[in-house]
């Protein structure tokens, strides 16, 4: 399959991540892009070509305009207000507040932000907007006929909502795909979220929608970032009502339960009868992982990599976390691997 790589992703750089009371180096680093690609190479997956550019036009079908034009400007603006770090956001929008935008660049922070260890930095726009071009590159190599792609893209994008960024996420680079192929031919696409975490911006964009389906394997989000979405009982709005599936599994969970739950996404991915499938492929399942609490051994990858195969669907896979930077190249290609073999 064709891995689409962008060496645009190294201007996604930050020194500072807050965890624990602490700025530390972050996790979400670009030793992991670099891993993957040195792990596709080695294992000849097949050709690994640079986006073409896109433009925002696609981008603007799941962001908001407000939101991203933000996002373009944030770094200049927090430097012209003469902060000397980072920009971090420390105050939001909460119960009962206004939810007015502010102008200052320090409001604008918490307006836009789901969380506050996403450090905006010099270059981090950049990076994402070739991540969404990596994206929408692998997602016209589906629509014109290929049975999978992958879409090598960092920063990674599913926490990034309609308008919000946060936990490493700016651009939801799957849905910005998904929207893509809908808009190329595909009157139905499913995504597969199999990332640690609850894709909270995946299920907001498409939270009302029957076009789009979202099913989601996750840490429970009583105990598990993002906390504050990815509960069972989120199931989809209006005309979207049953067309969001949350399967939280507790914190410890092992492959045996995990594929268990796997068979049961893929059951309601083959109801949907999709034309296509993105699978937001984060690797921070991995019992390695220093952020996360799944115990997955690395030929659990190819397992179910293979299990995605017997889907039968065009399939985009678009690189989402995983944070166990030294396994992290042969996680993600064992599942490439394992689908390939199916
Ligand atoms: C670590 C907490 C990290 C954000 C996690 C984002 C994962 C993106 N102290 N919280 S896949
Ligand atoms: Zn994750």
């Amino acid at each position: 399959m064709i891995t689409v790589f962008s060496q645009q992703h190294l201007l996604r750089d930050a020194r500072t991540e807050l965890s624990g009371g602490q700025l530390i180096s972050p996790h979400e680093c670009p030793q992991r892009a670099q891993m993957v690609l040195e792990r596709v190479r080695a294992v000849g997956l097949g050709e690994v070509k640079a986006p073409q550019r896109f433009g925002l036009e696609p981008v603007l079908r799941v962001h908001d305009a407000g939101f991203v034009d933000f996002l373009s400007t944030a770094w200049a603006d927090w430097v012209a207000a003469g902060n000397r770090g980072e920009a971090i956001p420390d105050c939001w929008p909460a119960r009962r507040m206004s939810q007015h935008r502010p102008t200052g660049i320090a409001g604008r922070l918490g307006f836009y932000a789901m969380a506050a260890e996403t450090s905006i930095t010099a270059g981090s726009w950049e990076a994402a907007a070739a991540a969404a071009d990596v994206a929408l590159s692998g997602a016209s190599l589906i629509g014109g006929g290929a049975r999978a792609a992958f879409a090598l893209c960092r920063p990674p994008g599913h926490h990034a909502a309609r308008d919000l960024f946060g936990g490493y996420c700016f651009l939801n680079n799957a849905a910005i795909a998904a929207q893509h192929l809908r808009d190329h031919g595909a009157a139905r696409v499913a995504i597969l979220d199999v990332d640690f975490h609850h894709g909270n911006g995946t299920q907001d964009i498409f939270y009302d929608r029957s076009d789009v389906l979202y099913v989601s394997l996750h840490g429970d989000p009583s105990e598990e970032f993002p906390y504050f979405s990815g509960y069972a009982d989120e199931t989809g709005s209006g005309a979207g009502q049953g067309y969001t599936l949350n399967l939280p599994l507790p914190p410890g969970t092992a492959f045996g339960t995990w594929r268990s739950a796997l068979d049961a996404a893929l059951g309601r991915i083959r109801a949907f009868s999709a034309d296509a499938l993105v699978v937001s492929l984060g690797v921070d399942t991995f019992a390695g992982d220093p952020i996360s609490s799944f115990k997955l051994q690395s030929a659990d990858f190819t397992t179910y990599g293979a299990m995605i195969g017997g889907c039968a669907l065009p399939t985009l896979f678009v690189f989402e976390g995983g944070y166990a930077v030294a396994e992290i190249g042969v996680n993600a290609v064992n599942v490439l691997n394992g689908f390939e073999d199916a």
